[in-house]
């Protein structure tokens, strides 16, 4: 890789890797639509309306691979939604294969998955149960994503990120939590595996309580550093004493699920389909199997 376009440059995530990938790639091309920080030697900064063809076009050309942190980054009005996650993904990939650019690594989230129950352990083979309009753009992408690699041979690596900071802040997120060094480590192995055409990997450190089974990532190499353990003592004990919301605490995308909640009866219980019918036979079993049991088996 000679060129890496970062979008959404300037958001958390992308400040990170500006700086963990300075100087991995010979040119890392920084993206946002609004000013970034000046370039330093080995730095190019773009700025860029995702919805905008013409601009995104502009964008990444000359780039070989993208690391796709833009658009939303949390629930919002379906508007706005749209133009920035569906249309704006949309336009980067498209603009993207007219580019012939090799590999992009997609931010899509635990909310895209957000509908499975916190005491099941889920695999990159469930089906999407989104938790939220923005869920569905992230179940959107990965969706895209698919069509072009196999249609067009664009490798993708879509990285289904937990939680993304120095260190988990609740309970919940010791479950999905992911450090900055661990998602640096994923983002890598996207670019740089010879071998990879469309994967689903969980975007997760390697976290005790984790919800997801993370083996699809290990497979391609993946081996994190570190683990939400450490701090469960005291997200604890911050927490002790905390009103519990009956869909929030039930569900893995905890607030997203609780959010505009209006069925008078609870999500439906999929998870025992998706126990009776393995996906491959003769293949590992289950995408979904309720965690204690496999946490046991270990
Ligand atoms: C996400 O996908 C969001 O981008 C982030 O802001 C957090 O809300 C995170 O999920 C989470 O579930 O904690």
């Amino acid at each position: 890789m000679y060129r890496v376009l970062i979008t959404g440059a300037g958001g958390g995530i992308g400040r990170s890797l500006r700086e963990s990938l300075r100087e991995i790639y010979p040119v890392l091309r920084v993206s946002h639509r609004v000013p970034l920080e000046a370039a330093r030697s080995g730095e190019e900064v773009d700025r860029t309306e995702l919805a905008d063809m013409a601009a995104v076009e502009r964008m990444v050309a000359g780039v070989d691979g993208i690391i796709h942190l833009g658009g939303i980054s949390g629930e919002n009005e379906w508007e706005a939604i749209v133009q920035s996650n569906i249309i704006g993904t949309y336009n980067l990939f498209e603009a993207a294969r007219r580019a012939q650019v090799k590999r992009i690594i997609v931010a899509t989230s635990n909310h895209a998955v957000g509908f499975y129950a916190r005491d099941l352990r889920i695999d990159h083979r469930v089906v999407p149960r989104p938790d939220s309009r923005y869920g569905v753009s992230k179940a959107f992408a990965e969706a895209l994503a698919s069509l072009y690699a196999d249609k067009h041979g664009i490798g993708f690596l879509c990285t289904r990120i937990g939680n993304f900071g120095p260190r988990p802040i609740d309970r919940r997120r010791l479950s999905i939590w992911i450090s900055p060094r661990d998602y640096a480590q994923l983002v890598r192995i996207g670019l740089d595996h010879p071998d990879i055409r469309y994967e689903i990997v969980y975007g997760v450190s390697n976290n005790q309580r984790s919800w997801y089974d993370y083996s699809n990532a290990e497979r391609l190499g993946y081996r994190p550093q570190d683990g939400s353990e450490t701090f469960a003592e005291a997200v604890l004990a911050a927490e002790a004493g905390r009103a519990i919301d009956p869909i929030a605490d039930r569900y893995q995308g905890g607030a997203f699920c609780a959010a505009e909640y209006s069925a008078s009866s609870s999500p439906r219980e999929v998870w025992v389909t998706a126990l009776r019918a393995p996906l491959r036979a003769g293949g590992p079993a289950l995408p979904c199997v309720p965690r204690r049991r496999s946490a046991a088996r270990r």
